[in-house]
């Protein structure tokens, strides 16, 4: 099957959600594009909040949706979106949500797999491997790649914990970043139209964030952060 491109990483949903708050770039799907670009292949990111969404079937091998608690059910509408248009694809989730909750996915989202814990190692393995093996068989495509879960013939299976970069890894992937493509204009117009009537907060919305560590220092005891890296669950 010839798909133009490797893979499609879509940012989490909030249209309707319940919380407000201004927008700002993933940091994570950014950082796995650039990193993945770097080892040759085509990925591309997309905001439903800022851009219309439309999948095309044989445009991507892999479309992957990242997700929060708080957008859970507009991510679960593209899915089934993703997997009506693009039924060749592999449809894939990642990031905290999904590496906390996977049951939930496979229960209504009916995904291909979730990825664990940071996605870029598995990310390059799961794409390296589907270079050599078609995804009709999927336990054959990720039975070497730690920190995935996936369903198939109705059956759960689990390749165990991610485990989490090591300082080396952690600049081999951040090292690629590459600031000047990420479309921060577009964000911070969106969220200068959001103040509407007030005059627009700059140091709130226009903002740029960098990487000083790999994931929050400060470990509250209440935050799924503090339990991401060092227990990824199962
Ligand atoms: C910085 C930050 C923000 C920033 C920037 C967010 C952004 N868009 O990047 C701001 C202040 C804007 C923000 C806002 C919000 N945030 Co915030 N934020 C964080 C924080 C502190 C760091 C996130 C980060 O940049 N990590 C670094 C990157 C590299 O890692 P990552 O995003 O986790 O991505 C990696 C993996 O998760 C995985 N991955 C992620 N997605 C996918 C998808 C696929 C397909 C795959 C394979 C892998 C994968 O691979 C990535 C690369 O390794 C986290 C806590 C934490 N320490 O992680 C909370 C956190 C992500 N935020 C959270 C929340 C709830 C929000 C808000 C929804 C709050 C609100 N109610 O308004 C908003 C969302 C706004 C928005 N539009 O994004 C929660 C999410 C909880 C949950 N389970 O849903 C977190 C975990 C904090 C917490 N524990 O409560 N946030
Ligand atoms: S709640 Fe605490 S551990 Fe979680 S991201 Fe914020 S400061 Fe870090």
């Amino acid at each position: 099957m010839k798909f133009k491109k490797d893979l499609l990483l879509v940012n989490p949903y909030k249209v309707n959600s319940k919380w407000e708050t201004f927008l700002a770039p993933s940091f994570g799907l950014y950082r796995m594009k650039f990193y993945l670009e770097t080892q040759g292949f085509q990925v591309d990111v997309i905001d439903p909040n800022l851009d219309s969404v439309s999948f095309t079937q044989h445009e991507y091998k892999v479309i992957g949706f990242g997700t929060y608690h708080d957008t859970l059910e507009n991510d679960i509408a593209l899915i089934h979106q993703a997997r009506a248009a693009c039924p060749d694809s592999l449809i894939i989730v990642g990031g905290i949500q999904a590496t906390f909750s996977f049951q939930e996915f496979f229960d209504y989202a009916d995904v291909d797999l979730v990825v664990k814990g940071e996605g870029e190692k598995p990310m390059l393995s799961l794409l390296q491997a589907l270079s050599d093996q078609p995804r009709t068989d999927l336990e054959l495509v990720v039975q070497k790649i730690t920190g995935i879960v996936w369903k198939q013939n109705g059956t759960i299976s689990d390749t165990g914990p991610n485990p989490q970069l090591n300082h080396q890894e952690f600049n081999d992937v951040t090292k690629p970043f590459d600031f000047a493509q990420v479309p921060y204009d577009k964000y911070w117009e969106n969220n200068t139209q959001q103040y509407l009537q007030r005059e627009p907060n700059d140091i709130e919305i226009k903002t740029i964030r960098i990487f000083t560590s790999n994931y929050c220092p400060f470990r509250c005891t209440f935050c799924s952060s503090s339990f991401f890296l060092d227990r990824p669950v199962v």
